[in-house]
Protein backbone atom coordinates (compact mmCIF):
# COMPACT_ATOMS: atom_id res chain seq x y z
CA UNK A 1 0.00 0.00 0.00
CA UNK A 2 2.77 2.14 0.68
CA UNK A 3 4.41 1.51 -2.58
CA UNK A 4 1.08 2.26 -4.47
CA UNK A 5 0.83 5.69 -2.69
CA UNK A 6 4.11 6.64 -2.94
CA UNK A 7 3.87 5.57 -6.87
CA UNK A 8 0.47 7.41 -7.77
CA UNK A 9 2.10 11.12 -5.92
CA UNK A 10 5.15 10.61 -8.29
CA UNK A 11 2.99 10.15 -11.50
CA UNK A 12 0.62 12.29 -10.30
CA UNK A 13 3.37 14.92 -10.01
CA UNK A 14 4.74 13.76 -13.66
CA UNK A 15 1.23 13.75 -15.53
CA UNK A 16 0.89 17.27 -14.23
CA UNK A 17 4.12 18.05 -16.52
CA UNK A 18 6.15 19.07 -13.39
CA UNK A 19 9.72 20.36 -15.08
CA UNK A 20 11.30 21.91 -11.96
CA UNK A 21 10.87 17.94 -10.52
CA UNK A 22 12.81 16.70 -13.76
CA UNK A 23 15.39 19.70 -13.79
CA UNK A 24 17.11 18.23 -10.42
CA UNK A 25 19.18 14.80 -10.34
CA UNK A 26 17.06 12.99 -7.23
CA UNK A 27 13.70 14.80 -9.07
CA UNK A 28 14.42 12.90 -12.50
CA UNK A 29 15.06 9.68 -10.64
CA UNK A 30 11.38 9.63 -9.19
CA UNK A 31 10.79 10.23 -12.56
CA UNK A 32 12.25 7.59 -13.76
CA UNK A 33 10.74 5.25 -10.84
CA UNK A 34 7.11 6.69 -11.83
CA UNK A 35 7.50 5.86 -15.73
CA UNK A 36 9.16 2.25 -14.77
CA UNK A 37 6.12 1.51 -12.85
CA UNK A 38 3.83 3.00 -15.75
CA UNK A 39 5.68 0.66 -18.05
CA UNK A 40 5.15 -2.79 -15.92
CA UNK A 41 1.95 -2.27 -14.40
CA UNK A 42 0.32 0.66 -16.26
CA UNK A 43 -2.96 -1.29 -16.36
CA UNK A 44 -3.60 -0.52 -12.39
CA UNK A 45 -4.27 3.09 -13.67
CA UNK A 46 -8.09 3.76 -13.76
CA UNK A 47 -7.92 5.98 -15.92
CA UNK A 48 -6.13 5.41 -18.69
CA UNK A 49 -8.81 4.86 -21.31
CA UNK A 50 -10.40 8.20 -20.27
CA UNK A 51 -10.86 10.32 -23.39
CA UNK A 52 -9.20 13.67 -24.07
CA UNK A 53 -11.46 16.59 -24.21
CA UNK A 54 -13.44 16.92 -28.05
CA UNK A 55 -14.36 20.84 -28.80
CA UNK A 56 -16.37 22.64 -30.87
CA UNK A 57 -15.12 23.29 -34.68
CA UNK A 58 -15.29 26.81 -33.62
CA UNK A 59 -12.67 26.06 -31.03
CA UNK A 60 -10.27 24.98 -34.06
CA UNK A 61 -7.52 27.25 -34.30
CA UNK A 62 -6.83 29.40 -37.56
CA UNK A 63 -3.60 28.14 -37.69
CA UNK A 64 -1.97 24.67 -36.89
CA UNK A 65 1.40 25.72 -36.69
CA UNK A 66 4.59 22.84 -37.30
CA UNK A 67 6.97 21.92 -34.87
CA UNK A 68 10.73 19.62 -35.54
CA UNK A 69 10.33 18.44 -39.22
CA UNK A 70 7.99 20.75 -41.17
CA UNK A 71 9.58 19.77 -44.45
CA UNK A 72 11.60 16.74 -44.93
CA UNK A 73 14.35 16.79 -47.55
CA UNK A 74 15.54 12.93 -47.06
CA UNK A 75 14.91 10.53 -48.73
CA UNK A 76 12.11 9.86 -51.49
CA UNK A 77 9.96 12.21 -49.45
CA UNK A 78 10.07 15.24 -51.78
CA UNK A 79 9.36 13.67 -54.70
CA UNK A 80 6.29 11.59 -52.95
CA UNK A 81 4.92 14.85 -52.22
CA UNK A 82 5.32 16.18 -55.76
CA UNK A 83 3.47 12.96 -57.18
CA UNK A 84 0.43 13.66 -53.95
CA UNK A 85 1.74 11.22 -52.22
CA UNK A 86 0.34 8.48 -55.23
CA UNK A 87 2.36 5.59 -54.22
CA UNK A 88 2.60 6.13 -50.48
CA UNK A 89 2.37 2.51 -48.63
CA UNK A 90 1.87 2.86 -44.98
CA UNK A 91 3.81 -0.96 -43.14
CA UNK A 92 2.52 -2.71 -40.61
CA UNK A 93 5.04 -5.28 -39.51
CA UNK A 94 6.68 -6.61 -36.59
CA UNK A 95 5.06 -9.18 -34.82
CA UNK A 96 2.07 -9.77 -36.46
CA UNK A 97 0.37 -12.96 -38.27
CA UNK A 98 -0.54 -10.46 -40.46
CA UNK A 99 1.59 -8.16 -42.14
CA UNK A 100 0.40 -5.18 -44.75
CA UNK A 101 1.49 -2.90 -46.90
CA UNK A 102 -1.40 -0.07 -47.03
CA UNK A 103 -1.86 2.93 -49.91
CA UNK A 104 -3.52 6.03 -48.86
CA UNK A 105 -6.44 4.69 -50.53
CA UNK A 106 -6.68 1.51 -48.09
CA UNK A 107 -6.96 4.33 -45.11
CA UNK A 108 -9.91 6.37 -46.45
CA UNK A 109 -12.15 3.27 -47.34
CA UNK A 110 -11.19 2.07 -43.58
CA UNK A 111 -14.17 3.41 -40.90
CA UNK A 112 -13.10 6.98 -39.99
CA UNK A 113 -13.02 8.96 -37.21
CA UNK A 114 -13.28 12.67 -36.69
CA UNK A 115 -12.09 15.14 -33.44
CA UNK A 116 -11.07 17.83 -32.65
CA UNK A 117 -8.94 18.23 -29.68
CA UNK A 118 -5.85 20.25 -28.49
CA UNK A 119 -2.24 19.22 -28.94
CA UNK A 120 0.18 20.20 -26.41
CA UNK A 121 3.60 20.53 -27.05
CA UNK A 122 6.31 20.20 -24.21
CA UNK A 123 7.64 23.25 -25.26
CA UNK A 124 4.62 25.26 -23.96
CA UNK A 125 2.48 26.13 -27.12
CA UNK A 126 -1.43 24.56 -27.88
CA UNK A 127 -3.10 24.22 -30.83
CA UNK A 128 -7.04 22.98 -31.34
CA UNK A 129 -7.58 21.04 -34.69
CA UNK A 130 -9.71 18.59 -36.32
CA UNK A 131 -8.18 15.26 -37.70
CA UNK A 132 -9.69 12.74 -39.79
CA UNK A 133 -8.70 9.02 -40.12
CA UNK A 134 -9.27 5.26 -39.03
CA UNK A 135 -8.70 3.83 -34.88
CA UNK A 136 -5.32 2.42 -35.26
CA UNK A 137 -7.20 -0.67 -33.37
CA UNK A 138 -9.12 -0.91 -36.83
CA UNK A 139 -5.48 -1.81 -38.37
CA UNK A 140 -3.98 -3.40 -35.38
CA UNK A 141 -6.75 -6.06 -35.14
CA UNK A 142 -6.36 -6.58 -39.23
CA UNK A 143 -2.56 -7.37 -38.66
CA UNK A 144 -3.38 -9.59 -35.50
CA UNK A 145 -0.91 -8.64 -32.99
CA UNK A 146 0.89 -11.90 -31.43
CA UNK A 147 0.47 -13.08 -27.93
CA UNK A 148 4.20 -11.06 -26.76
CA UNK A 149 3.45 -7.54 -28.36
CA UNK A 150 3.87 -5.08 -25.57
CA UNK A 151 4.44 -1.80 -27.73
CA UNK A 152 3.94 -0.11 -31.17
CA UNK A 153 6.67 1.22 -32.99
CA UNK A 154 5.79 4.45 -35.41
CA UNK A 155 8.58 4.83 -38.63
CA UNK A 156 8.51 8.47 -39.85
CA UNK A 157 9.90 9.05 -43.18
CA UNK A 158 12.12 12.55 -42.02
CA UNK A 159 15.19 12.77 -40.11
CA UNK A 160 15.09 15.69 -37.27
CA UNK A 161 19.09 16.55 -36.96
CA UNK A 162 20.38 14.14 -39.32
CA UNK A 163 18.33 11.37 -37.44
CA UNK A 164 15.25 8.73 -38.08
CA UNK A 165 12.25 10.04 -35.81
CA UNK A 166 10.12 7.36 -34.74
CA UNK A 167 7.66 7.19 -30.76
CA UNK A 168 6.32 4.21 -29.59
CA UNK A 169 3.46 3.85 -26.99
CA UNK A 170 1.79 0.50 -25.07
CA UNK A 171 -1.31 -1.06 -25.95
CA UNK A 172 -3.45 0.56 -24.08
CA UNK A 173 -2.74 4.00 -25.97
CA UNK A 174 -2.58 2.10 -29.44
CA UNK A 175 -5.97 0.80 -28.77
CA UNK A 176 -7.52 4.00 -27.03
CA UNK A 177 -10.36 5.22 -29.25
CA UNK A 178 -8.70 8.68 -29.79
CA UNK A 179 -5.70 6.89 -31.11
CA UNK A 180 -5.89 7.83 -35.38
CA UNK A 181 -4.15 7.42 -38.23
CA UNK A 182 -4.88 10.92 -39.24
CA UNK A 183 -4.64 11.91 -43.05
CA UNK A 184 -6.84 15.23 -42.77
CA UNK A 185 -6.46 18.46 -40.78
CA UNK A 186 -9.53 20.00 -40.60
CA UNK A 187 -11.21 18.75 -43.28
CA UNK A 188 -8.34 18.59 -45.81
CA UNK A 189 -5.29 16.76 -46.73
CA UNK A 190 -2.53 16.62 -43.80
CA UNK A 191 -0.23 19.91 -45.05
CA UNK A 192 3.25 19.01 -45.06
CA UNK A 193 3.95 21.02 -41.83
CA UNK A 194 1.36 18.98 -40.42
CA UNK A 195 3.00 15.72 -41.42
CA UNK A 196 1.22 14.56 -44.55
CA UNK A 197 0.17 12.19 -45.74
CA UNK A 198 0.08 10.74 -42.42
CA UNK A 199 0.34 11.14 -38.75
CA UNK A 200 -0.37 9.73 -35.83
CA UNK A 201 -2.55 11.56 -33.49
CA UNK A 202 -2.93 9.84 -29.70
CA UNK A 203 -4.95 12.56 -28.02
CA UNK A 204 -3.89 11.15 -24.41
CA UNK A 205 -0.09 12.24 -24.90
CA UNK A 206 2.24 15.12 -25.43
CA UNK A 207 2.76 16.40 -28.85
CA UNK A 208 6.37 14.24 -29.42
CA UNK A 209 4.29 11.25 -29.39
CA UNK A 210 2.33 12.01 -32.31
CA UNK A 211 4.53 10.79 -35.13
CA UNK A 212 4.32 12.46 -38.59
CA UNK A 213 5.01 11.12 -41.76
CA UNK A 214 4.09 8.23 -41.01
CA UNK A 215 5.88 4.98 -42.95
CA UNK A 216 5.28 2.14 -40.54
CA UNK A 217 3.53 0.77 -37.39
CA UNK A 218 5.97 -2.31 -36.09
CA UNK A 219 4.71 -4.35 -33.40
CA UNK A 220 7.24 -5.21 -31.11
CA UNK A 221 7.72 -7.29 -27.42
CA UNK A 222 10.60 -4.75 -25.77
CA UNK A 223 11.52 -1.32 -27.02
CA UNK A 224 15.65 -2.31 -25.89
CA UNK A 225 16.66 -2.76 -29.44
CA UNK A 226 14.73 0.41 -31.45
CA UNK A 227 16.79 3.33 -31.52
CA UNK A 228 18.63 4.19 -28.27
CA UNK A 229 16.47 2.27 -26.46
CA UNK A 230 14.19 4.88 -24.84
CA UNK A 231 10.95 4.53 -27.27
CA UNK A 232 11.31 7.43 -29.36
CA UNK A 233 13.34 10.02 -30.96
CA UNK A 234 13.22 12.54 -28.05
CA UNK A 235 13.49 10.19 -25.27
CA UNK A 236 16.85 8.78 -26.73
CA UNK A 237 18.18 12.29 -26.53
CA UNK A 238 16.90 14.58 -23.96
CA UNK A 239 15.33 12.95 -21.77
CA UNK A 240 12.02 13.48 -22.15
CA UNK A 241 9.86 11.16 -20.75
CA UNK A 242 8.39 7.86 -22.88
CA UNK A 243 5.24 7.92 -20.70
CA UNK A 244 3.78 11.27 -21.80
CA UNK A 245 0.22 11.12 -20.51
CA UNK A 246 -1.79 14.10 -20.45
N1 LIG B 1 8.09 12.64 -37.78
C1 LIG B 1 8.03 13.62 -36.87
N2 LIG B 1 6.99 13.63 -36.01
C2 LIG B 1 6.90 14.61 -35.08
C3 LIG B 1 7.89 15.61 -34.94
C4 LIG B 1 8.99 15.56 -35.86
O1 LIG B 1 9.91 16.40 -35.85
N3 LIG B 1 9.02 14.54 -36.80
N4 LIG B 1 7.78 16.57 -33.95
C5 LIG B 1 6.88 16.27 -32.83
C6 LIG B 1 6.56 17.41 -31.96
S1 LIG B 1 7.66 17.88 -30.76
C7 LIG B 1 5.32 17.99 -31.99
S2 LIG B 1 4.85 19.19 -30.89
C8 LIG B 1 4.36 17.63 -33.04
C9 LIG B 1 4.08 18.87 -33.87
O2 LIG B 1 3.04 18.61 -34.77
P1 LIG B 1 2.70 19.74 -35.80
O3 LIG B 1 3.96 19.96 -36.63
O4 LIG B 1 1.55 19.26 -36.59
O5 LIG B 1 2.39 20.99 -34.99
O6 LIG B 1 4.81 16.62 -33.91
C10 LIG B 1 5.59 15.63 -33.30
N5 LIG B 1 5.82 14.59 -34.27
MO1 LIG C 1 6.45 19.18 -29.29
Amino acid sequence: MKRRGFLAVTAAAFVAGCNKIADSDAGSKLLGAAERWHKGAHRLLTDREALAPEYPRSAISPFFRGNGSTDPQNGDYQAQAADNFANWRLEVRGLVDNPMQLSLDNIRRLPQRTQVTRHDCVEGWSAIGEWTGPQLSVILDEAKLRPEVQFIVFRCADKLNGQDYYESVDLIDAYHPQTIIAHKLNGEPLPIRNGAPLRMRIERQLGYKHAKYLTAIEAVASLDDIGEGQGGYWEDRSGYQWYAGI
